[in-house]
């Protein structure tokens, strides 16, 4: 019996020094050292001995029980150090790696055109006053002098959400609402998203954004329109721009015109403008004997098309990043 001890701690120590991992250590420990197993199991055996054996069999049962303990926690302890640089190792940061790029976003190219205008129109002294895009049809169309079923109105063809409102087709809606409130003199300005129920195509789409500008002040001409159109066009397009006016009707100006601005030989049309007609001052209580005032009006898309040669308007709404990428800087 003590011969079979002996060897079982042989093979134990065999064992241990065989495994190469924490996980092959705690399979030896539980063959040689479980509840039931290995010398363990001898333990069982001491009834089967006669009697004067039993002690001496069961002391060098517990001395090999310790020794072997004590050699496999040696043995753990120096695997545990090797996985542990093992695990250093391929675990290692390399702080010489460059990092990884992060996306950044940039302002939609439209956003930059709205910011470039405002810039400008701030620097003329204007307020920028932001109306809704749900409008009263009284704002977007009677108020501007559009009598009922007016043909400058199929134009327009419009959203209806209900009979009285609608998706406003024009910025031009804000001037009812600021009239409505603000005594003369005024320079404001809005830049917003209008929508018309038309076929789309490369240069006109359902939903567009608009800029409005218009003042009212004593003695306002059509000279003061010329001059302010011409320095807005100069600043967007460049210091030599020429503008051309043209005679044109919307029921809201008196007299009225289209303009264009000269770009690579040809005359681009930009927008409507004119003089604010009186009978909409008068509707909102302005003195046309002492003011006066005009109004111009010009598609944002449109401007961005004429600066960078963006061909196609549905460009903007399509949130393709390889046609958004190729404008401006980073925020
Ligand atoms: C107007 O909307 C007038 N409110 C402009 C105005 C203001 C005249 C103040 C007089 C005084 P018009 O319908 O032409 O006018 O539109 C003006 C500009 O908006 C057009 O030149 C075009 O650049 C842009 N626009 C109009 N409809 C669309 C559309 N469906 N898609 C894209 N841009 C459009």
């Amino acid at each position: 019996m003590a011969d079979t001890i002996d060897q079982m701690v042989r093979d134990a120590e065999a064992a241990m020094e065989a495994a190469r991992t924490t996980a092959d250590l705690n399979a030896v420990e539980t063959r040689y050292l479980g509840r039931n197993k290995g010398l363990n199991e001898l333990r069982r055996s001491i009834g089967t001995l006669p009697p004067e054996e039993r002690p001496a069999f069961g002391a060098r049962l517990n001395a090999a029980v310790a020794a072997l303990t004590e050699k496999l926690a040696a043995r753990r302890a120096e695997l545990e150090a090797r996985e542990l640089q093992e695990r250093l190792a391929v675990e290692r940061v390399d702080v010489t790696l460059p990092g990884r790029p992060m996306p950044v976003g940039r302002l939609h190219p439209l956003t930059q055109t709205a910011d470039q205008i405002k810039r400008v129109l701030i620097g003329m002294g204007y307020e920028f006053v932001d109306g809704p895009e749900l409008e009263d049809y009284a704002y977007n169309f009677a108020a501007l002098n559009y009598p009922e079923d007016h043909p400058a109105m199929d134009e327009q063809n419009s959203f209806f959400v209900t009979d009285t409102r609608l998706l406003r087709t024009q910025t031009t809606a804000l001037q009812g609402r600021v009239m409505a409130h603000r005594r003369p003199p005024f320079r404001i300005a809005t830049i917003g998203r209008c929508f018309r129920y038309e076929a789309v195509d490369a240069t006109h789409h359902h939903t567009f954004h608009q800029v409005d500008v218009f003042m009212v002040d004593r003695g306002i001409g059509m000279s003061d329109l010329k001059g302010t159109l011409g320095a807005f066009a100069r600043a967007l397009f460049g210091h030599d721009t020429q503008v051309r006016f043209r005679p044109d009707f919307f029921p809201f100006v008196e007299p009225g015109v289209d303009y264009a601005i000269a770009w690579k030989g040809r005359w681009l049309e930009l927008g409507g403008a004119g003089l604010i007609h009186p009978s909409i001052l008068r509707a909102y209580g302005i003195d046309t004997e002492q003011y006066s005032g005009f109004a111009f009006g010009l598609g944002v898309e449109r401007i961005h098309m004429i600066q960078t040669g963006v061909n196609d308007l549905r460009l903007y709404l399509e949130n393709d990043l390889r046609f958004l990428r190729q404008f401006g800087h980073f925020i």
